[in-house]
């Protein structure tokens, strides 16, 4: 998957799910260095919000909602954002059990987010974790036009080094979030 930053309005998300039992679930965990967006990612999925004000995750953050995949499955979303601090690195592995999909983010707008999440793309690798079915490397931000370090193509170009998905979103302006989160209740499905 390769999506660019561009501007698409259809609304799938069923906010908060009240009877989640009956439904398939799919655990997926946000990994990335502080500050590249991950919160913002699942905020704006889960809540339809976003913050500009920056609010570091202290440990994790856990969020679920509804989503129909592709195949217009409604499928229940176990989101857990991880704070980029290094301070909480030796608990990843414990948000890693279980995870179907793991979306590894960077923002756009520093090249050093980048290499950062290359760093986590071999970490991931070398975790070799348990019933992982995909990855997605996410660039972040791509609302600021005029701040961006890292070109779709630099971003394209790692994903494909690492064999993972990329896609670029912006939670402020809320492009491409919901997509992102629909590849990878695809991927669950074993659709993608
Ligand atoms: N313009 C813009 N700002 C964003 C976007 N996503 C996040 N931000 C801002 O970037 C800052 C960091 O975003 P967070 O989502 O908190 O970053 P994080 O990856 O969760 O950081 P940690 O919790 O420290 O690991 C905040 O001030 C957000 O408002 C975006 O898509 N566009
Ligand atoms: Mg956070």
């Amino acid at each position: 998957m390769e999506g660019k930053c561009t501007k698409q309005t259809e609304q799938d998300i069923v906010q908060e799910t009240e009877n989640p039992a009956v439904l398939p679930e799919c655990k997926i965990v946000l990994v990335g260095c502080e500050r590249s967006g991950k919160s913002a990612l699942m905020d704006r999925l889960a809540r339809g919000q976003f913050n500009n004000s920056y609010n570091p995750t202290i440990g994790a953050r856990f969020s679920a909602c509804n989503i129909l995949s592709t195949k217009r499955k409604q499928t229940k979303l176990n989101i857990w954002d991880l704070s980029g601090s290094k301070r909480y690195h030796a608990l990843m592995p414990m948000y890693w059990r279980g995870a179907a999909v793991l979306v590894i983010t960077f923002d756009t707008c520093s090249a050093d987010s980048l290499s950062s999440a290359d760093d986590m793309l071999l970490l991931v690798k070398e975790a070799r974790i348990e019933g992982l079915l995909g990855k997605v490397l996410v660039g972040c931000k791509c609302d600021l036009e005029q701040d961006r370090k890292v070109s779709f193509e630099e971003g394209a170009m790692k994903a494909q080094e690492h064999g993972v998905a990329y896609i670029e979103t912006t939670a402020k302006d809320g492009v491409n979030v919901e997509e992102l989160f629909r590849f990878a209740v695809d991927i669950c499905e074993g659709e993608s």
